[in-house]
């Protein structure tokens, strides 16, 4: 277990970690990933390229000389039964949006985030190739390009429930099985119509990127965002961000308020001043079964 006696300089992390994402960057825009050299992990959908492995090395390498007593987790050197625990972690997702990257489709970013006590206390997410940068630090708000605040409506409208909602959603990679029923049967009640017993929600958005879409309801562009699968290295810094930009994460199943990061499954709200506990409880009422990933 690793003691640290000093609370961390989180700004001093914000910054190294923008330097590093900025790093990342340039390497992910160098690359020519393609579908022909990428290697599966899981499945044919659940893909590395030599681009992932290399900026993690990086970005490990990176953070720990200047940090040697703080963890690390990251999504390519992840081992089963490794945990998130109470020290001061750093959490990599070195390509967020790995089947775009080697698609060329522009929705990929790096993802670094920092934890407290298993909070999310630092998030710095960068897409190099819409040259847009998310970072925010706990208590201090949260930011596009380190100038912008977010949300990006400073008075955002109040939640008027699913009807007039954008929810984004990710196919993922797990394609059987309970939480591929779970996961389908939901998108189909979200986005039927109300004849059909849906939600009619105004549309659904699958964008690739889980990091990504933290950050679109951190913005305000989308208004929620249901997922089951992910891991703690998507979503721990956009976790920060979207909560320094008003918003709230709480579990994909319904009754749970209270998710952990390594929870893998998530609910993300926007900031509004009403309605955000009556668009989680509507969108909880319309989850057909539930997730399991304690297996
Ligand atoms: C991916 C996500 C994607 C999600 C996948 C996967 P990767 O991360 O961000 O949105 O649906 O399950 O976790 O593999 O590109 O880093």
């Amino acid at each position: 277990m690793t003691v640290v006696t000093h609370e961390p300089n989180l700004q001093e992390i914000h910054d190294f970690l923008v330097e590093l994402a900025k790093k990342a960057g340039e390497m992910a825009l160098a690359a020519n990933p393609s579908t022909l050299t990428t290697d599966s992990k899981k499945n044919s959908s659940d893909l590395v390229t030599e681009t992932d492995q290399a900026i993690e090395k990086m970005v490990y390498t990176a953070l720990k000389a200047k940090y040697v007593n703080y963890e690390f987790l990251g999504e390519e050197t992840y081992q089963p039964g490794m945990k998130l625990t109470d020290a001061p972690t750093f959490i990599c997702d070195p390509i967020d949006g790995t089947i775009n990257f080697v698609h060329g489709f522009p929705n990929v970013c790096i993802s670094l985030g920092f934890t407290l006590r298993k909070k999310p206390v630092v998030g710095v997410i960068y897409n190099p190739f819409q040259h847009r940068m998310f970072t925010a630090i706990r208590g201090r708000g949260a930011y596009l390009n380190l100038t912008t605040r977010l949300p990006l409506k400073a008075f955002p409208e109040p939640l008027m429930g699913l009807t007039s909602a954008l929810v984004a959603v990710e196919w993922g990679s797990d394609r059987s099985g309970r939480n591929w029923d779970t996961k389908y049967k939901t998108f189909r009640r979200l986005a039927g119509s109300a004849e059909d017993g849906g939600a009619m929600v105004h549309s659904l958005r699958c964008m690739g990127s889980a990091a990504l879409n933290f950050c679109a309801v951190a913005a305000g562009y989308v208004d929620a965002y249901w997922e089951g699968g992910c891991w703690a290295w998507d979503v721990a810094a956009g976790w920060i961000i979207l909560e320094e930009a008003g918003g709230i994460v709480v579990d994909a199943n319904p009754g749970n308020w209270e998710p952990t990061v390594d929870g893998r499954k998530y609910l993300a709200i926007r900031a509004a001043p009403s309605g955000q506990k009556e668009i989680i409880e509507e969108l909880w009422s319309n989850v057909v079964g539930t997730y399991d990933y304690t297996s």
